[in-house]
């Protein structure tokens, strides 16, 4: 059973319709963003259904991820589920015309940032031999498509990791598993597009996008099987998407 879990990348999208889902169904909660206000805004909207705790820390500061974690109050340290959400894409260029800070900044948030996190909440799931990891992959994990490049590569890195991790905490009774969305309608392009909103409203016009809410409900599910049943590895397209570059906007 799920009493408490913790969720990167809860102040907006996938994360934060996760949040509300685990929290209407009584599990206590650590959520966590770069953005108080929206941790706070959150909690307060969340805490008549269950008991919230918000950390506030970059993924990419593997200093600030450790203290934040050994910072949790006695009630919030024996966490059952991570929900490895955080995480963005950077630009949609070819490789030739792509930006350094871009790809540290998905490379030091997709991939260093999960396992800073991972690293840190492992410890505890080991002691008890019981926890779930669940990792927010993408189809961007399983295919790479133009302009994708350096997206795509921290997102094959979260796929070989979750694969690992299954592996090496196999030992220890612990559950790993992913899911892979695709078009998923929530910030996530309009941070791509660096808050360009008509290109990013363009991502999801003319056909009906995976919402937040779908992935959430996708993850509650998943997590909420008996123990011995580990869901390892989920690809989710919204209907008129048949793989990364196939759309059908005229259905
Ligand atoms: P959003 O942009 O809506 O949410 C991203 C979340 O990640 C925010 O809560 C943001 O919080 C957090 N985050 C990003 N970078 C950092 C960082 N450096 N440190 C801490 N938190 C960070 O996008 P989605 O909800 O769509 O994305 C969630 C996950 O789903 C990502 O891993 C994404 O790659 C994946 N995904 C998304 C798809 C889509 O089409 N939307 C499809 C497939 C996968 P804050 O800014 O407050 O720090
Ligand atoms: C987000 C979906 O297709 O932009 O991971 O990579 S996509």
């Amino acid at each position: 059973m799920i009493k408490t879990a913790f969720i990167t990348g809860a102040t907006s999208g996938i994360g934060k319709a996760t949040a509300i889902i685990f929290a209407k169904n009584s599990v206590n909660l650590v959520i966590c963003g770069r953005r108080a206000n929206k941790l706070d805004e959150l909690k307060r909207e969340l805490s008549e259904y269950a008991k919230i705790h918000t950390l506030q820390f970059d993924v990419r500061h593997k200093e600030d991820v450790q203290k934040a974690i050994e910072s949790l109050p006695e009630e919030f340290k024996s966490i059952d589920l991570l929900v490895n959400n955080a995480g963005n894409a950077h630009g949609l260029n070819p490789i030739q015309e792509g930006s350094i800070d871009d790809w540290d900044a998905m490379i030091d948030g997709n991939v260093k940032g999960l396992l800073y996190v991972t690293k840190a909440i492992m410890p505890e799931m080991i002691k008890k031999k019981r926890g779930f990891i669940l990792n927010i992959g993408s189809i961007a994990a399983k295919e790479v498509y133009p302009n994708g490049n350096v997206y795509c590569a921290s997102k094959f890195a979260v796929d070989a990791l979750n694969k690992g991790m299954r592996i090496d905490l196999n030992k220890h009774n612990i559950r790993v598993g992913a899911i892979h969305p695709g078009f998923v309608e929530t910030e996530f392009s309009e941070v791509r597009f660096k808050g360009d909103t008509e290109r990013a409203d363009d991502v999801y016009k003319g056909y009906k996008a995976l919402q937040a809410e779908d992935i959430a409900d996708i993850i509650y599910f998943v997590a909420t099987r008996p123990y011995h049943v580990n869901i390892e590895d989920l690809i989710v397209y919204p209907t008129a998407q048949a793989t990364p570059t196939i759309l059908n906007k005229d259905a």
